[in-house]
């Protein structure tokens, strides 16, 4: 293997990648430190980075290294515990991720030992631990309403939702209120009426879109969509956080209570919000989601420099 990269060395540029998955969604961590990224914030990074080194979240993300599913974070580290991260998708930028920091705070448990990890993130400040049985939960930011009741008008007739901000802001629509079918097998319209909506004319920003159904008052299934088509294999952090946050609101949870939310694998999160503060009428809760994710790999990305296809592409 050594050999090899020697063999390459000179050809083209390396890129280290670890991979893992939270409750079966990707995160491709790569280390900010390889890349020379200026900026006293993470905002400032993220920013530099959009900007100048797009490019590496095309090649890493996209065919032919990884494919249209494909979830990245950019991590940057410091000595003292506390860290710094962005992420990224097919389509470009989030301000936070859920499943991503569970990842993160997976790899940085297994180099680095401790258990308790703080994030600055473009949302705001992010804490995780480590469990003694190795389940790691995250204390989300404020979530709370944005916009209640919005109807869009769609081939499959007029759907409504609530937006909920939650580090992203996420639509989410009842599956039974609109006649939708949650099933694996309709996957493929609910990602085409997601993007039926995303692109509709609404002045709101939505950032992923929660197709949610109860089961039971403390069990929810969920399909989340967002990016280009993407969807999220696991529960999604930032979804599950919006939709703890929509039933806080609306007093069907109480502080405390825990509530499962289930993925379209058949994957859980765990979550749960301790108190709520009001600012101007307005009920914010700090949800907390707890998973477990796994290494998938170490990985030497390559980029020759006579590849006409350098940046990758997704079909
Ligand atoms: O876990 O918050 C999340 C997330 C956002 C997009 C994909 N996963």
């Amino acid at each position: 293997m050594s050999q090899i990269i020697e063999d390459l060395e000179g050809m083209g540029q390396f890129i280290q990648v670890i991979d893992s998955h939270t409750e079966g969604e990707p995160t491709r961590i790569l280390m900010g430190a390889d890349f020379k990224i200026p900026g006293k914030t993470i905002l400032d990074k993220r920013s530099f980075f959009m900007t100048n080194l797009d490019h590496i979240r095309k090649l890493s993300l996209q065919e032919p290294r990884g494919h249209k599913d494909m979830f990245g974070a950019v991590v940057f580290g410091a000595k003292s515990g506390d860290y710094s991260m962005f992420f990224m998708d097919n389509n470009g930028y989030l301000d936070m991720c859920g499943h991503g920091t569970i990842g993160v705070s997976k790899l940085l448990h297994t180099t680095t030992g401790e258990r308790d990890f703080t994030f600055e993130t473009p949302a705001g400040q992010i804490s995780s631990h480590i469990s003694e049985d190795g389940s790691i939960y995250i204390e989300n930011v404020n979530s709370y309403l944005v916009a209640k009741k919005l109807s869009f008008n769609t081939s499959k007739g007029v759907i409504t939702g609530d937006i909920y901000y939650s580090g992203n802001h996420t639509l989410i629509i009842d599956t039974d209120e609109s006649g939708l079918n949650l099933d694996k097998e309709n996957l493929h319209q609910l990602i085409e009426l997601a993007m039926e909506i995303k692109s509709s004319k609404s002045k709101l920003k939505i950032g992923l879109i929660k197709f949610s159904k109860k089961i039971n008052r403390t069990h929810y299934k969920s399909l989340v969509v967002f990016g280009n088509r993407q969807v999220d294999r696991s529960p999604c952090g930032t979804g599950s956080s919006a939709k703890l946050a929509q039933l806080a609101d609306s007093n069907q949870i109480k502080p405390g209570e825990e509530v499962q939310f289930e993925s379209i694998l058949g994957t859980k999160f765990k979550a749960w919000f301790n108190e709520s503060t009001n600012k101007d009428s307005l009920k914010m809760i700090k949800p907390i989601i707890l998973g477990n994710a796994f290494i998938t790999g170490v990985n030497q990305l390559f980029l020759d420099s006579e590849d006409p296809l350098n940046e990758g592409f997704n079909l």
